[in-house]
């Protein structure tokens, strides 16, 4: 991608490079449309097309979702729920506990602005919106604290809004849910 966008830039500049010269040298009558048209248009765009299909192709396959867990942000904390906890669905504040090695799918909403939910070393962000249910499958290979942070600026709170996500082995899971309450605590 960095090669890619790199490429682009280099066609840029030289094509305003040659717009430059054309222009100080006296001789502004031609418009060369195909430079127009190959280095600003066509160039590009199948720069960016190759770039599409090679994401696609090289994103790692998913299995399917094990493992649900409702997160909310707020200003300036994220809300999680465990929905499907036994017995009573679970709630905990600017943590995520989570199975080891089973993709867990994060249902993500928002209740007050757009917040980003990101986890660098679990895969890519996705924005948290007022109104809309942003899905996003994650997957943490072994057991351990993986650091999170709000990745779309909120408000004054916005730096304040980190969280974490805990992958757990099962048992230790199932011990820690038993012991998160079963109502919404609130800001913590
Ligand atoms: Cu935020």
């Amino acid at each position: 991608m960095a090669w890619g966008s790199l490429s682009v830039l280099l066609m840029m500049l030289a094509l305003v490079f040659l717009a430059i010269r054309a222009r100080s040298s006296g001789r502004p009558g031609r418009r060369p449309l195909w430079l127009l048209l190959g280095g600003g248009v066509l160039f590009p765009l199948s720069v960016m097309a190759a770039l599409l299909a090679y994401a696609y192709l090289a994103a790692p396959a998913q299995g399917e979702p094990a493992y649900r867990v409702q997160v909310t942000g707020h200003r300036w904390w994220w809300e999680v729920r465990y929905p499907d906890a036994p017995g009573a669905a679970r709630y905990s504040a600017n943590v995520l506990h989570v199975p080891r090695g089973v993709p867990v799918l994060i249902e993500l909403g928002a209740s007050d602005v757009i917040h980003g939910f990101w986890v660098p070393r679990l895969g890519g962000k996705m924005d948290a919106i007022p109104g809309r249910l942003n899905k996003l499958v994650y997957t943490a290979e072994e057991a351990g604290v993986y650091q999170g942070q709000c990745a779309e600026y909120c408000g004054i709170g916005h730096a304040a809004m980190p969280f974490q996500v805990v992958a757990h082995n099962e048992a230790e899971l199932s011990r820690v849910l038993d012991s998160l309450p079963t109502h919404s605590q609130g800001s913590p």
